[in-house]
């Protein structure tokens, strides 16, 4: 419903404030990892929507706090993640298909400000989505 996504998502923090996302690439919150480098990390959604959901994030925030936020100095970045995208879904066995999704702002339903890319997979995916 439309109360129940307006509930998801949650008003916009400020550009610097911390989210939950620091404490996973820290290590400081565990959680399952399936990719690693100095640039990324992606790891499982903990409320997956479908039997693969993967999160795959920028290590370094750098302002990115959802893509409205993009600027020239993020499009190397930008297209790395879209990438990794791919070798996860690879990874993962998706030779059939996935999505990647973006949520940005309220609207989209965004409730962590640090920009990630969701990985959906496993099952037929819909058109239009919720
Ligand atoms: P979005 O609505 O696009 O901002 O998606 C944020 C996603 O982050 C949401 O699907 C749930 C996930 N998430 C939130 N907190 C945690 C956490 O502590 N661990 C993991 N693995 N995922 C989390």
């Amino acid at each position: 419903s439309a109360e129940k996504a307006a509930a998801l998502a949650t008003a916009e923090p400020s550009d610097d404030a911390p989210t939950i996302f620091d404490k996973i690439i820290n290590k400081e919150i565990p959680s399952k990892v399936v990719y690693e480098d100095d640039k990324v990390l992606a790891f499982r959604d903990i409320t997956p929507q479908a039997p693969t959901h993967i999160l795959i994030i920028p290590k370094v925030r750098d302002g990115l706090t959802r893509l409205a936020k993009a600027d020239e100095k993020h499009i190397e970045i930008l297209g790395y993640l879209l990438y990794i995208a791919k070798v996860v879904a690879k990874q993962e066995g998706l030779e059939d298909g996935f999505r990647v999704v973006i949520n940005d702002g309220p609207s989209g339903c965004q409730s962590v400000y640090h920009l990630h890319i969701h990985l959906v997979g496993g099952r037929q995916m819909n058109w239009p989505p919720g």
